[in-house]
């Protein structure tokens, strides 16, 4: 009876919520109603039915929006200036730092300027400037102002220099670059190997000495520049608003394209996903060159009304301060944020901010608990997806650890999957017939999200580079014929459909034929050594299996207790994931994103020879860390010492 109940409760969700065909809706009820036999599955479906409706409504809600605004030919600008409209007064933006607000008309009129200074220049649609700035205050009304006139963006990562910028504001074929003055030297070193067409406008404190001589002061011609609302371009919603590279931890960064219609959408999905509200605050202190800080956190001001603190760089000591200063509500964190900041002392502030939400992406399990638990934070809105693809993944019911789900009970009605992988060298496991074989619960493998190019909103907009675009697109993948974006991450999914990160592309290793997860022994590691910063990754031996673990760990006091290390790892992992050798050094590099460099860790290896820092070695006839030598490396590398 409850089958029949349940299977009928759920065919009218289907049919009348997503409004999917009937030749969709007949088979899934079906399914699930034969299915639904054992207590297992009733369990399960109990357990996520609140959880998966709550998620079909989101996309349902986003969806309409988004056919709306596709009708309405809208685009950023114009849902902005509705913005406009309803909140007028009201603070959009505050510049954590100088203090600055500005209204939601400042920001309107602002932007204007922009867009009617660059219509005099001749500027127009289709044109591309580049943004290369790192004090902020005008950062988003100068996108936004470009936007106004369909001039697209290309956001440029303020820590690049010489050829990677050269490279980034080549690929872009930017007709201008818009530089802050904090940033002449790095423009001053490249000018001679760009484009000489391309014009040069600086932002800020002005010397003419400090800055390539063609170069002109932006602020007095936007001070001349009308404030009127500019004649609306001809854009739609799926045109190109602008370009953010992705990291690019390996090789040079690309481009990737960033469409109106996503842009609302990445923006509108957490906004509702996680229960957020127009009058909540948020503290944004991620750069705005990527979609973290920007789209994510931005957009919640320009498409929800929300007011939005922005700072130029993150500061783990001034961080609650600053939340009770301006009474945030919501947090943004990315990559090692929140460790961060559970390394600093205790101090009274950080029980004393009104935050009620902690939003961002890669928090590890081993902390999630006791960030919430010391900051007070009641919900940790944790989510999954990257500026280029379409397969994100939020964890709307603060789940522990989780960084999203699909629906168990129906799991193709969201077009992602995760596939089985050779979880090193990323290669996809294909069945007999060629397509790409599903993974159950406990058992590891890449996301993949299904494209549908014909349809504007499923489609996957990719890079500016064609070839980088191929790259990341498998066929065969979920059906013979089909196409798919590789996340190219792995994650693993429990038996109710929440979905844990495992490892970033590459990054697993195999060892004593088992495979190693360098984000699991990263966070465990970092815990048994007071949160300092620990990258794990692989290295070759000559004449071993697989690669041996490797951590470098950053102790610029040289206050690790090797004893009482090498004890507590016996207990935390398992023989095959203790770190054969172990690297201290000062510091180990970061992204502009809070992520570790690996690669040159990698490359450099084990071999005192080539590494200045001190090395140690896992000796496993004495169970303890001994200090390797050149005639210990020699012995290793001749297979003489046993791993
Ligand atoms: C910039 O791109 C053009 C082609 O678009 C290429 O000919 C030129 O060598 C590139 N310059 C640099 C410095 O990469
Ligand atoms: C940019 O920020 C730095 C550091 O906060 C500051 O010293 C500098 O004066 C700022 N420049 C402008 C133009 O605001
Ligand atoms: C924060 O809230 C308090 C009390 O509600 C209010 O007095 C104060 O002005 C607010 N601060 C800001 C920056 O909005
Ligand atoms: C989230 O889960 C934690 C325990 O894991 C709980 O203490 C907290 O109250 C929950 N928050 C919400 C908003 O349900
Ligand atoms: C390691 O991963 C491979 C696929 O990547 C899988 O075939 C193998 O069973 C895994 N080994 C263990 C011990 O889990
Ligand atoms: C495009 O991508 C391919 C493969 O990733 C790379 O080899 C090539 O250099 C890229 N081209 C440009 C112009 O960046
Ligand atoms: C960190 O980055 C700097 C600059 O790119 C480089 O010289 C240095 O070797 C890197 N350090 C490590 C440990 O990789
Ligand atoms: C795989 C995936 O996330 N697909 C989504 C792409 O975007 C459309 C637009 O709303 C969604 O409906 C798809 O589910």
């Amino acid at each position: 009876m409850l089958r029949l109940g349940c299977s009928t409760v759920l065919f009218f969700m289907l049919r009348l919520v997503l409004g999917l065909a009937w030749f969709q809706v007949v088979p899934s009820t079906l399914i699930f109603y034969l299915g639904t036999g054992g207590w297992r599955t009733l369990h399960v479906f109990m357990r996520t039915i609140g959880r998966d409706l709550h998620a079909a409504g989101v996309l349902l809600k986003v969806k309409l929006n988004v056919k709306r605004h596709l009708r309405e030919h809208n685009t950023v600008p114009k849902i902005f200036a509705k913005m406009v409209q309803k909140y007028g007064d009201k603070p959009a933006l505050i510049f954590e730092g100088t203090g600055e607000m500005w209204s939601f008309r400042q920001l309107d009129e602002y932007s204007n300027r922009v867009a009617n200074l660059l219509l005099q220049r001749g500027f127009g649609e289709g044109d591309v400037v580049a943004l290369f700035m790192e004090n902020r205050s005008q950062y988003v009304g100068l996108w936004l102002g470009m936007a106004k006139l369909g001039v697209e963006a290309a956001l440029i990562n303020f820590n690049l220099r010489l050829e990677a910028l050269v490279h980034c504001v080549n690929i872009s074929n930017a007709k201008a670059v818009i530089f802050g003055s904090e940033l002449s030297e790095a423009m001053c070193e490249i000018h001679s190997s760009m484009d000489k067409a391309v014009k040069l406008f600086c932002s800020g404190d002005w010397d003419p000495k400090r800055v390539p001589e063609v170069t002109e002061c932006l602020e007095p011609l936007l001070d001349s520049a009308p404030t009127h609302t500019p004649s609306q371009p001809q854009r739609g919603f799926t045109d190109r608003l602008f370009y953010i590279y992705t990291s690019g931890t390996t090789g040079m960064p690309k481009a990737a394209i960033v469409v109106h219609s996503r842009y609302y959408r990445m923006a509108a999905l957490v906004y509702y996903g996680f229960g957020m509200t127009s009058d909540d605050v948020l503290y944004d202190c991620l750069p705005l060159y990527h979609s973290a800080g920007n789209i994510v956190g931005v957009g919640q001001c320009l498409m929800h009304g929300m007011t939005v603190v922005i700072k130029r760089k993150f500061s783990a000591s001034k961080f609650w301060d600053d939340c009770i200063k301006y009474n945030c509500t919501i947090v943004q964190y990315i990559g090692e944020i929140c460790r961060y900041l559970l390394n600093q002392p205790v101090r009274e502030a950080e029980g004393q901010h009104c935050v009620r939400m902690a939003l961002g992406n890669g928090l590890r399990q081993s902390i999630w608990e006791e960030f919430m638990q010391r900051f007070s934070v009641p919900q940790i809105a944790e989510f999954y997806g990257a500026t280029e693809c379409n397969c994100s993944l939020g964890n709307f019911d603060n789940k522990t650890g989780a960084c999203g789900f699909n629906s168990r009970i129906l799991p193709y009605v969201y077009p992602i999957r995760l596939v089985r992988v050779d979880e090193e060298t990323m290669e996809l496991i294909r069945g007999p017939d060629g397509v790409c074989l599903p993974c159950g619960p406990g058992e590891p493998g890449q996301l993949v999200g299904r494209i549908i190019q014909n349809d504007p909103l499923r489609r996957f907009d990719g890079y500016v580079n064609q070839s980088a675009t191929s790259k990341k697109i498998a066929h065969d993948v979920f059906k013979k014929g089909d196409s798919a974006y590789l996340s190219g991450d792995v994650l693993v999914m429990d038996e109710y459909g929440y979905m844990y990160f495992r490892d970033r592309t590459g990054d697993t290793f195999r060892w004593k034929g088992e495979n190693v997860s360098t984000t699991e022994v990263e966070g465990t590691l970092s815990r048994l050594l007071d949160m300092k910063d620990v990258v794990v990754y692989g290295v070759e031996v000559a004449g071993a299996e697989g690669k041996a673990g490797m951590a470098a760990v950053a102790d610029p006091d040289h206050n690790t207790d090797l004893e009482k290390f090498s004890r507590e790892l016996e207990k935390a992992l398992p023989p095959y994931a203790r770190p054969v050798f172990l690297r201290f050094l000062p510091e180990v590099n970061k992204t502009g994103t809070f992520k570790y460099q690996k690669a040159d860790l990698r490359r450099e290896g084990f071999n005192p020879g080539l590494v200045s820092d001190q090395l140690y070695f896992l000796d496993c006839s004495k169970g303890r860390y001994v200090e390797l030598d050149a005639e210990r490396h020699r012995s290793i590398v001749s297979g003489k010492q046993k791993l």
